[in-house]
């Protein structure tokens, strides 16, 4: 979809004009479940209970479209609440396709959930070169790219022209619509996590389904209101609230990472560094064509104690969740990625010595100051 102005103005400016009534700067929260209606089924402004819609709420869809280049937004609850709510617009017998390395949550709720609900799920790697064969009534292809934890990167374009009739989704929680634009590049609908990078600040649980395609968007509204599981108006307004900085964030995010990534990549406790930034990684190529920068996440093979080695760190902090300005730490193997089967995981390449990083916007010299520290200790 055209945009009128650049990224960083329609993240500032697009559903946040003044609020009519009192000239108010920044629209405020409509905390209201409901809304007084004229005569029965009359409404004032087409709002009539909250669950259904309301007004902080489709700000925040409307303003996050626009920067993914979507015509339509739906906020959820979470991220996997946007996930199961694509998901619901399967029927038993239908086939999911999805990236060998995804969020452990996504792969439990495919496999824990929908699977005894007669869906097929199968896994390929989506990020080697050659083309994967589509299995039989596929409907849906999960990409998420870059993948957590592995880092690992398909190239949307060309998985998109091989879809066939299967709708394509990318969850593009990792790289965030300032860095990659999967609509643009053949997508059907793109997800996000919004506790992550949208919302920067790791205050709020937040999802969101994002797509041009008018009869998908009336089909997962209708899931939206009759599922509903929908995000509060304030946490709404937060998400909001951070998406005016995310161009800013997300500079300063992959400035980070890169330096961090090229200091571990050199270090002789450190194996493999997973970081697609690097010239070394894979996909870098792929990653060089369809992201504009690199993020701010990566992981890492730590040849020492990683117990010693987190104990160490001050300013990394061992935590689940990703995407805030704070630097945060994993375990992949025992925290994000645990409801994973162990022989599973393993295959998947994600043993206990992977180490992962969310670079946060502290100065990158005390990060990696903090980092060498660790890592002596391990
Ligand atoms: O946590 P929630 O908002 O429900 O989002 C789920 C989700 C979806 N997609 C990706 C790529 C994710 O990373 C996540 C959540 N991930 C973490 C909590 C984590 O630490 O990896």
């Amino acid at each position: 979809m055209e945009q009128a102005w650049h990224f960083e103005t329609e993240a500032i400016h697009h559903a946040q004009q003044p609020e009519e009534a009192t000239g108010a700067v920044i629209p405020p929260i409509y905390a209201t479940s409901t809304y007084a209606q004229l005569e029965p089924g009359v409404l004032r402004q087409g709002f009539d209970y909250s669950r259904a819609d309301n007004p902080t709420r489709r700000r925040l869809e409307q303003a996050l479209a626009r920067l993914e280049g979507a015509r339509y937004g739906l906020a959820f609850a979470s991220g996997v609440a946007a996930t199961s709510a694509l998901l619901t617009l399967l029927a038993p017998g239908d086939q999911v396709l999805a990236g060998d390395d995804t969020y452990g949550g996504t792969y439990r709720l495919f496999e824990q959930v929908y699977r005894k609900y007669g869906i097929g799920f199968s896994y390929a790697d989506l990020s080697r070169p050659e083309p994967v064969k589509l299995p039989d009534r596929t409907k849906l292809i999960w990409l998420e790219t870059p993948t957590n934890p592995l880092m690992k990167l398909a190239d949307i374009a060309e998985v998109a022209a091989r879809k066939g009739p299967a709708l394509l989704a990318v969850d593009n929680t990792f790289a965030s619509p300032y860095l990659q634009r999967p609509l643009e590049l053949g997508a059907d609908i793109v997800l996000h996590s919004m506790t992550k990078y949208l919302g920067g600040h790791s205050d709020i649980i937040g999802g969101a389904l994002l797509t041009s395609d008018a009869e998908l968007y009336e089909r997962l509204k209708f899931i939206q209101l009759s599922v509903g599981a929908v995000p509060s108006p304030f946490d709404c307004w937060l998400v909001h609230r951070g998406l005016k900085t995310l161009a800013l964030r997300m500079r300063a995010h992959s400035e980070n990472g890169l330096a961090v990534a090229r200091m571990l990549a050199q270090h002789p406790k450190v194996g493999r560094v997973y970081y697609p930034g690097l010239e070394e990684h894979p996909n870098h190529q792929v990653a060089a064509r369809q992201m504009s920068a690199y993020g701010g996440m990566l992981s890492f093979e730590l040849k020492g104690n990683v117990k010693h080695f987190l104990r160490q760190l001050k300013i990394f902090t061992l935590a689940e969740s990703l995407g805030g300005v704070e630097s945060l730490v994993s375990q992949p193997a025992t925290m994000t990625h645990a409801s994973i089967p162990r022989a599973e995981r393993l295959r998947r390449g994600i043993g206990d010595e992977l180490i992962r990083l969310s670079v946060g916007l502290e100065h990158p010299a005390d990060l990696i100051a903090d980092l060498n520290n660790a890592l002596e200790d391990a």
